[in-house]
């Protein structure tokens, strides 16, 4: 689905035909949100392009969407009745009838797997709506459910508000249903209504996910996404939101559930951000030192991983017994979450309007799983010790300001770097005693920009120091898997950095075996 969409998009950007004005547009849309903008100017050496992408950093928006790491998704419309992935728009809407919806048991099951903010299909691409849009009639008011008095934007927001999780949109462009769908500034308009309805009637709403699908209208009529106008009503009426698929959060290029094993959170935009969305998140390669060479603004543009539980998005009984399992659900976060990614992970309700017991029995493991993992850092409170680090230099600071115990002290947001211009380090971690572990995780102190680009892992093992992982990029997180390992000293040694690195905390961890997490569950 993923390249369908890419091609979708293509077609939508081919038809643009205000790529200027739109530029123009861009910058000044982000200058006044104050992005953290670098222009890459011709006169730039390598050595100035790779100093500036190393002090792009992330907004407190997108500081605060990394920093929740699991998002939970629900796809729910006239499909999961229909049992399509993509409805027609031609749907009765009397055929919306959940028998047993409870919003509080979708909150509860993501709970359980430790997210902290759900994002509702409020409307896909069949154009139906979960609330009552006053907008069009295609919507819940005229379906049996609640006598056509329900809204599932309302009870799904309430529910999380309730258990003190936050709330995001999903809002399709692409509609087949709305009959000015195709008539660009007719149906521009109609998207932003609808827009605007979703983002001041319930509560704070935290991310809005644009799809970039853009499909034939009516007749053949091709639809002209006016995104820079979405991006604003957004930024007026939601400002805490992360937009996805716009100026805060790209999309990762696959729907696998795998980051890049080499995940940059800046990138280069030659142009604007809906034609980079457009052309370029499938790329293996976005941020390497190459890419960012040549003109262009350098932004902090980091990956939402998204995928879901089962093979479709929506529900289907077939699919009942097609649940990711709890290993592949577990290698799907150890490469998002574990890549400098967000995982945003779908768990469709079924046709009752709750999340299947098989899905939410997963995410119950998935849960205890991680749990058990990082319950107790091996390495917090270990004695540090570095090659160098930087010596305070506010005036009242302390000497060990930005000492390596930083990194052990379970604490983001106090972090170990070096002096400037000092690229090279090695970390040593001393447990005191002999511990066992089988995850590392290594988070840079991302407020100042990510800067690691190559480090690796070592053990003091049989007298000497003996490798047992390594990485490119860090990021805001970075996780190993390896092999059990038993050392008492570990070292951490930082083979390229853009800038001098830094990092905010180190964990060595065990996995304990799933069997024996799970029993008695
Ligand atoms: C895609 C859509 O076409 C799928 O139906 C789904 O919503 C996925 C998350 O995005 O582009």
């Amino acid at each position: 689905m993923g390249s369908l969409l890419l091609g979708v998009m293509a077609r939508s950007v081919r038809g643009l035909g205000l790529v200027s004005l739109m530029v123009l547009l861009c910058s000044c849309l982000a200058a006044e949100q104050g992005f953290e903008l670098r222009e890459v100017k011709s006169g730039d050496t390598a050595h100035s392009v790779i100093y500036k992408a190393a002090h792009v950093t992330p907004s407190p928006r997108q500081l605060a969407w990394q920093q929740r790491e699991l998002i939970g998704f629900v796809h729910f419309t006239v499909n999961t009745f229909t049992d399509m992935e993509w409805g027609t728009g031609k749907e009765d809407p009397a055929i919306f009838n959940p028998s047993a919806l409870d919003c509080n048991q979708w909150v509860r099951v993501c709970k359980d797997a430790g997210m902290e903010l759900i994002i509702l299909t409020a409307k896909h691409h069949d154009g139906f709506c979960l609330w009552p849009s006053k907008y069009t009639e295609h919507s819940v008011k005229n379906s049996p459910w609640k006598n056509g008095k329900g809204d599932v934007v309302r009870e799904l927001s309430d529910a999380c508000r309730k258990a003190g999780m936050k709330f995001g949109v999903y809002l399709s462009p692409w509609d087949r249903h709305e009959p000015t769908y195709g008539d660009s500034p007719a149906y521009n308009q109609y998207f932003m209504n609808q827009l605007k309805e979703l983002l001041t009637k319930y509560g704070e709403i935290h991310e809005v996910w644009f799809d970039g699908a853009c499909g034939e209208g009516p007749n053949g009529k091709r639809q002209v996404y006016d995104w820079e106008a979405y991006y604003e009503v957004v930024r007026r009426y939601a400002p805490h939101a992360v937009i996805f698929n716009g100026p805060d959060v790209r999309w990762v290029g696959n729907e696998a559930g795998y980051a890049r094993e080499t995940e940059w959170s800046v990138v280069r935009l030659e142009k604007t951000f809906a034609e980079f969305m457009m052309e370029d998140p499938q790329k293996a390669d976005l941020g390497s030192r190459t890419k960012l060479m040549g003109p262009g603004r350098l932004v902090w543009l980091p990956a939402e991983t998204d995928v879901s539980i089962r093979p479709g998005w929506f529900y289907h009984a077939s699919e009942d017994d097609k649940v990711k399992s709890l290993d592949t659900l577990l290698d799907i976060y150890y490469s998002s979450v574990g890549r400098n990614s967000v995982l945003l992970l779908n768990v469709p309700p079924d046709r009752r309007g709750l999340i299947h017991e098989n899905d939410a029995r997963r995410l119950r493991e998935f849960g205890r799983v991680l749990d058990a993992t990082f319950a107790k850092n091996l390495a917090a409170g270990a004695e540090a010790r570095c090659s160098a680090y930087r010596k305070g230099t506010r005036a009242f600071s302390d000497e060990k300001l930005y000492g390596p115990d930083m990194i052990v002290d379970g604490d983001m947001e106090t972090y170990w770097t070096t002096a400037e211009g000092q690229t090279l380090a090695i970390l040593e971690i001393d447990m005191q005693s002999d511990q066992t572990f089988n995850v590392a995780s290594l988070s840079e102190y991302i407020k100042a920009g990510q800067r690691v680009e190559e480090f690796a892992l070592e053990a003091w093992y049989g007298g000497q120091w003996q490798e047992f992982a390594r990485g490119t990029t860090v990021g805001y997180k970075r996780l190993l898997q390896f092999e059990p390992v038993t050392t008492r000293k570990v070292r951490i040694k930082i083979m390229q950095s853009r800038v001098c690195p830094t990092l905010a905390e180190f964990g060595l961890y065990f996995a304990p075996p799933v069997e024996t997490v799970l029993q008695g569950m």
